[in-house]
Parts: C-alpha cells; structure tokens; sequence
C-alpha cells in the first residue's frame, strides 16, 4: 500500500503573462514571479499585433495571465491571486486588507498621474503638474511615507508584501517622470524601494529584463 504524504495537487499552473513590451501595468507582477521563482512566459506583444490580439481578450485589455490556459484579467486580481497563493499578503487577513488599501490608494494617485501625463493642451498640463506638485503628491507621499517610517520599511506589517513591489514600481516610475530629486523628502519611500531592489531575485530581475521607458 502506498501512503501519500503532502497535498495530492503540488503541480505548478502553467503561466504566461501577456502584455506590451513596457512595465506598465504588469511589472509588479513580474516582480512576484521573480521573488517567487515561479516559471512563467514573459509574452510581450508588438506593436502591430496590439489591436488583433486585444479583441481575444476577456475585456479587450492587457495585462492577461494565462493560467493553465485560461485567461485572467486585471491586473492587481491577478497579482492579489498569486500573493495570496505565495504568502505575500501580510501576516493575516488584517495585512492583507491592509495591503488592499495602500494599493487601491496608490492606484488613485496614479490615475491623477496619469490624467497630468495623457493631458494635451499645454496650458491645463501646466496647471495639472503644479496642482500636483504643490498638492497632491505631498498629499499622499507624506501619507505613505508616514506609514513605511512606522512599519520599519516595509508597507504593510513587517514581513515582504506584494504591496512593496507595487509601491517599488511605482516609486521608479515617479522619479522617471518628475525626476531624479522627487523623492528626496521621503526617506522610507526611498529605503523602501532600495530594500525591494536589493532582494537578490530582483536585483536579478532588473539586471535582466528587457529596457523600456515605462
Ligand atoms: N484595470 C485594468 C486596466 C488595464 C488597462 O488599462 N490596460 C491598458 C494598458 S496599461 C490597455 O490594455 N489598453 C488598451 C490599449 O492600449 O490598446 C488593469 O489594471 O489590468
């Protein structure tokens, strides 16, 4: 008689991410791949296939994880689904919701961004950059620069959550974008994406994926 030991189903999903040659929308996810180990396709789809492949997906938008062949929109559901499956929201479901905050508050911050990003009249772009400058980011920075202080350099608790990987992404994005000096006043955010950086799987992660602007 044989006796198993362990869970019957330790197979491995089969997984390909599908998105455009860019950070985006899915790097965070890359990320969790990277720390995790996971195997994993990395499909980038050029530019001239963009609109035909689109019309196959569940919501005509990209990022879509293939799971097993299925395919999974939206982005923080599917990295939300692969950190729960990997330990990486926080110590309980507190953490968690916890984790769920901070990436929904950011996500607010950078639809505004973006709104100051994809804006083409000159003038209002002005306008929107000094609103944004003089009043929201130190709005929301101080706030989460408040919450990474008290938590030791972490986001949430004091344990690695995908909610680092989000706020490290986007952390390089922001700096991209308003430069070099943007987050001078914020020490922990610093730290936070310097310690997120100096976890060897994403130190190899960076040293190795493709180079794009965004
Ligand atoms: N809430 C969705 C939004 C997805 C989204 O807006 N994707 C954009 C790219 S970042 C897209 O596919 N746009 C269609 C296009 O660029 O043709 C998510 O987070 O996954």
């Amino acid at each position: 008689m044989e006796i198993t030991i362990g869970k019957m189903d330790e197979r491995q999903p089969s997984y390909k991410l599908i998105y455009f040659n860019a950070r985006g929308r899915a790097e965070h996810i890359r990320y969790i791949f990277a720390y995790t180990g996971i195997d994993y396709v990395d499909e980038r789809i050029p530019k001239d296939s963009r609109q035909e492949l689109k019309k196959s997906m569940p919501y005509g938008m990209l990022p879509v994880l293939e799971i097993d062949g299925k395919l999974i929109p939206q982005s923080n559901a599917i990295a939300r689904y692969l950190a729960r499956k990997h330990n990486l929201t926080g110590r309980d479901e507190w953490e968690a919701m916890q984790c769920d905050v901070l990436v929904d508050t950011l996500g607010d911050l950078k639809q505004i961004i973006s709104q100051y990003r994809t804006e083409e009249n000159h003038f209002k772009k002005e306008e929107k950059k000094a609103k944004l400058l003089r009043e929201t980011i130190p709005f929301y920075l101080k706030k989460f620069e408040q919450t990474v202080g008290e938590n030791g350099g972490y986001t949430v608790g004091s344990t690695t959550t995908w909610t680092d990987f989000v706020f490290a992404v986007a952390l390089e994005n922001f700096e991209n974008i308003f430069g070099r000096n943007a987050l001078e006043n914020y020490p922990a955010l610093r730290a936070l994406k310097k310690r997120v950086h100096e976890i060897p799987a994403i130190t190899a992660w960076l040293a190795k994926r493709p180079h794009t602007e965004f």
